[in-house]
């Protein structure tokens, strides 16, 4: 019978997804695209948890009232982005001490060798050659901890992230070797157009919000004036033909406008690159400009609203912190009674 069926069924546990952004500098357009945009979408189908990535952030000197007031914007930028706060976990990372005690167990089972191979450090040790700290270092575990303790199946991040997913699954199959099946292991999540989007200055290099330029940078705060005029001045090439070609590096500056703009209007780069074939580079940086301009203002709209309602968004990270603890909480006790820690 029908209802029968129905009871001896187990209910399928729906998957859970773990994301979030540093608040280490105002979001770029490249966190948008790369990250938050495709999150909004995620929210239907999974579990989604959400954080305000502090901890992280701080591997970097980061001046505290700054820090402090900009993990805020990044909430209400969440949520002005479209991630509903009814449906998804939105949380700061500090507020969940069990992300630091997983990350200590955890760096005890990672080696050396696998972190200094890790990109992120390698470049940002480059950057930041004055402190060169533990933090920075062991980042990758922290980042590890923060997806296994939600047991999260899918991590929705740009592709400068993929080696961080990476080294979290080795950590995670290490562990789950060693005591069973204690983490699920994750996959990285990747955006089909846009997980890199490039720097309009140095179109090789990704664009990111902590840029000593800020023309490199499209901030999702800047000024509408100021978005377009940076995308007018973005370096190109002097060949004159708007034609998508990802392998060649010479294009690498129109190859990004042409990404940007295919995301903006639900596109794809080389459809774009199609209706502006004869066109010259001025009108196709306008329309960019106005494509992504037109793409920013309904969200700053939201954003202008919610910032101000600081009741508001503390409800939303206090109840986001509870319900955080509370998964987290879980796995970290087994992970306790595995390695031998006396657990009440
Ligand atoms: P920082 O410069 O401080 O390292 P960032 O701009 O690289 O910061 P993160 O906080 O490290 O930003 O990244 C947040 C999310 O945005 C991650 O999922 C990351 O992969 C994604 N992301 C960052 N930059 C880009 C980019 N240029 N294109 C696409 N996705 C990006
Ligand atoms: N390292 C990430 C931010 C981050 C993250 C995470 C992303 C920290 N912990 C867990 C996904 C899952 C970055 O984007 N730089």
């Amino acid at each position: 019978m029908e209802t029968e069926n129905k009871e001896i069924q187990a209910p399928e546990r729906r998957k859970r997804i773990f994301s979030g952004v540093q608040p280490s500098g105002t979001i770029t357009l490249g966190n948008y695209i790369g990250a938050i945009r495709n999150w909004v979408n995620l929210q239907e189908e999974y579990d989604c948890a959400f954080a305000m990535m502090d901890m992280h952030s701080i591997t970097v000197r980061q001046t505290p009232a700054e820090l402090r007031k900009r993990t805020l914007e990044l909430l209400a930028l969440y949520i002005a982005c479209g991630i509903d706060p009814e449906k998804c976990i939105l949380f700061i990372q500090s507020h969940n001490s069990a992300h630091a005690e997983l990350a200590w167990v955890l760096n005890c089972y990672t080696y050396m060798g696998e972190l200094q191979r890790m990109t992120q450090f390698k470049d940002k040790s480059a950057r930041h050659a004055d402190n060169i700290n533990a933090g920075l270092f062991t980042y990758p575990v922290l980042m590890a901890a923060d997806i296994l303790l939600y047991q999260a199946d899918c991590v929705p991040v740009g592709k400068d992230q993929m080696q961080h997913i990476e080294i979290c699954r080795d950590i995670a199959n290490r562990f789950n070797a060693l005591y069973g099946n204690v983490f699920t292991i994750p996959e990285g999540l990747l955006v089909k157009s846009g997980a890199k989007i490039m720097s309009l200055q140095e179109p090789t290099k990704k664009m990111s919000k902590s840029d000593p330029n800020p023309k490199g940078f499209i901030s999702m705060m800047d000024d509408f004036n100021v978005i377009a005029k940076k995308i007018k001045s973005a370096v190109t090439d002097s060949e004159g033909i708007i034609e998508y070609r990802p392998e060649d590096d010479s294009k690498a500056g129109i190859n990004n406008l042409l990404s940007i703009m295919a995301v903006m209007t639900d596109s794809n780069p080389e459809k774009v690159a199609e209706g502006f074939e004869g066109q010259g580079y001025g009108a196709f940086k306008s329309a960019v400009a106005e494509a992504v301009v037109e793409g920013i203002r309904p969200i700053r709209e939201e954003y202008d609203r919610i910032i101000k309602d600081k009741a508001y968004l503390q409800d939303i990270y206090r109840n986001g912190a509870e319900q955080a603890h509370r998964i987290a909480d879980r796995t970290l006790k087994k992970v306790y009674k595995k390695v031998g820690f006396v657990v009440e």
